[in-house]
């Protein structure tokens, strides 16, 4: 008998309902002793239901002889161990096409809201400073080079957007993409010498860890903005942390960090960052629609028809 393990609940509270009407689905965040699952569950569990900043750690794959699925809900598969999976034959499902649009405006929404100081201006108005004070000038992004590391669904959606903004974008990606909205640039440290806004939409991993460190920070400049809304991982966090102490760069809008949900204090008390707890995905309508396509996948494997968007390994 097939059985579902869910690593954690999803929002909206409909799509944990409607999976546990496809098969029999144990909650791990309920389990006792969640480190060593009973014998029972982890024997009858063919599919495991995740997200993708949760991944699934090599110790509970482990625990899975007969693991045959793994649904993300997102689409992210940085924490999960490609070749185990493969080796084993186990099939993953993300959610691509779901959160692409959501994603994008939020890269572009933080930004605006870094460029034009939009958070601090909140503060300011709220501690009563706007009596006796001046908040400084932010900057137009209309007409800026914008660069975009990773130039996925993701990073294209981010183009597009941006040519409302009259921006020039320019992208660099290890895959060589045939799109005439951006111009491809041949390093990542020309990307940074060439943008005023530095967006990071790549892929998490062994190949993006840390690719964004203190030569790329340095060559973005003292004016430059960084925004992130793909993973922590990519970006160095303690050579950010030094840029935006030094004013190596002028600002950065965050949505995701190194360990999750852990924030350096460093970063929460620098005043030329926007902050967010990895939301970039988390409206309403793209959770459902990621729920909507985390349970289509699963249905299709209980009933043996083609996955919906399996990930090729
Ligand atoms: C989600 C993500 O926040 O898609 C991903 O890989 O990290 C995000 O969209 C996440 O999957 C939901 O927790």
């Amino acid at each position: 008998m097939s059985a579902i393990l869910q690593l954690s609940p999803y929002t909206p509270d409909s799509i944990n309902s409607d999976l546990a009407h496809l098969a029999p689905t144990h909650h791990l965040w309920k389990l006792k002793d969640s480190e060593t699952l009973p014998a029972q569950i982890a024997q009858n569990v063919t599919i495991v239901a995740t997200k993708g900043d949760l991944g699934l750690p090599r110790a509970l794959m482990n625990q899975l002889p007969n693991l045959q699925l793994i649904s993300v809900y997102g689409v992210g598969y940085d924490g999960i161990d490609l070749s185990e999976a493969k080796t084993r034959g186990i099939r993953i499902t993300t959610t691509p096409e779901s959160l692409t649009n959501a994603v994008a405006d939020m890269a572009v929404a933080l930004a605006l809201a870094g460029s034009r100081r939009l958070v601090e201006g909140d503060h300011f108005v709220r501690a009563g400073h706007w009596l006796d004070r001046k908040l400084g000038t932010g900057f137009d992004i209309r007409g800026k080079r914008v660069g975009i590391f990773g130039y996925g669904r993701i990073g294209r959606k981010i183009a597009q957007i941006l040519q409302a903004f009259d921006c020039t974008t320019l992208y660099y990606d290890i895959n060589q993409h045939s799109d005439s909205t951006s111009q491809s640039v041949g390093s990542l440290q020309e990307l940074a010498e060439q943008s005023r806004v530095f967006i990071v939409s790549a892929s998490g991993g062994p190949q993006t860890r840390n690719a964004v460190n203190q030569k790329i920070l340095e060559a973005l400049g003292p004016d430059g903005l960084l925004v992130n809304v793909a993973r922590g991982s990519i970006v160095n966090q303690s050579d950010l942390i030094e840029a935006l102490e030094n004013g190596t760069i002028g600002g950065a809008c965050l949505d995701v960090f190194e360990d999750e949900p852990n924030v350096p204090s460093a970063l929460c008390k620098a005043k030329n960052v926007i902050l967010t707890p990895h939301i970039s995905s988390a409206t309403h309508e793209t959770r459902l629609n990621m729920g909507r396509v985390l349970t289509d996948n699963i249905n299709a494997f209980l009933s043996g028809e083609p996955l919906l968007t399996p990930l090729h390994l």
